[in-house]
């Protein structure tokens, strides 16, 4: 580096410098809260206990991978979503969070989604499953799809055509049901999504729900996934 350029390069550190030291005060004349969100309580999220062992879903979802599904990768979405809002105005809910997702960094984004989409993966799924679903769920799949066993291939379809790392989504919006997917942890509910529903399934297709059992068949995941799904509590929210 010669002097000249040693001298821009410090400059611009320096300018870097001033800049993060004013932002604070600067925040403080404007009256923006300082106050971390961390102590309130009603902007701190924490994850649900899991609703079944870790070995429950055996043979179909192996023991070890609910293990660190859940004590790695979902805990790691909670604590990084915390710290991502750690500093913001009071977000809301996880849902108002992912209403109005547009506003905040991409941080915030790929974590609520994490937490989101795992909370409601785990409550997705049973020991007890029944392997249909019932009632008006029932009705309404066979009037858009013609039958459960056509719902089911285009919902494979989906799961298998999903490049990369994301979810497949049953949602429903205004009472008719749809089959989307989202990459990454991006979900129906985000002011961001192509396609905006409230969810009614969910499945994750990152390799991590499925690499230590079933390697790079995906097909063979999402086939043994279709015997523990809860379809009461996917019932419960069709409404
Ligand atoms: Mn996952």
């Amino acid at each position: 580096m010669d002097r000249k350029e040693f001298i821009k390069k410090a400059g611009l550190a320096s300018a870097a410098g001033i800049f993060v030291g004013l932002t604070p005060s600067i925040a403080s004349v404007l009256g923006e809260k300082t106050i971390p969100n961390i102590h309130n309580d009603a902007t701190v999220f924490k994850q649900s206990p899991l609703p079944y062992e870790y070995d429950a879903l055996e043979p179909f979802i192996d023991k070890q991978t609910m293990e660190i599904h859940y004590s790695k990768h979902h805990a790691a979405y909670v604590s990084n979503l915390n710290k991502a809002i750690e500093h913001t105005a009071p977000v809301g809910t996880i849902v108002e969070l992912l209403n109005k997702i547009s506003s905040y960094p991409i941080a915030v984004r790929n974590n609520a989604g994490g937490h989101y989409n795992h909370t409601l993966f785990w409550e997705l799924m049973t020991a007890k499953a029944n392997l249909l679903p019932a009632g008006n769920l029932s009705i309404a799949i066979n009037k858009k799809f013609g039958s459960f066993e056509n719902f089911k291939k285009e919902f494979t379809d989906a799961a298998m055509k999903r490049f990369g790392s994301g979810w497949v989504w049953l949602i429903t919006h205004n009472g008719e049901l749809t089959i989307c997917s989202t990459a990454n942890q991006d979900n129906p509910l985000m002011d961001i999504a192509e396609v905006k529903g409230s969810p009614i399934l969910a499945l994750d297709v990152w390799e991590h729900a499925y690499y230590l059992k079933y390697q790079n068949k995906r097909a063979d995941y999402i086939n043994a996934w279709w015997n523990v799904i809860n379809w009461k509590k996917a019932e419960s929210l069709f409404v």
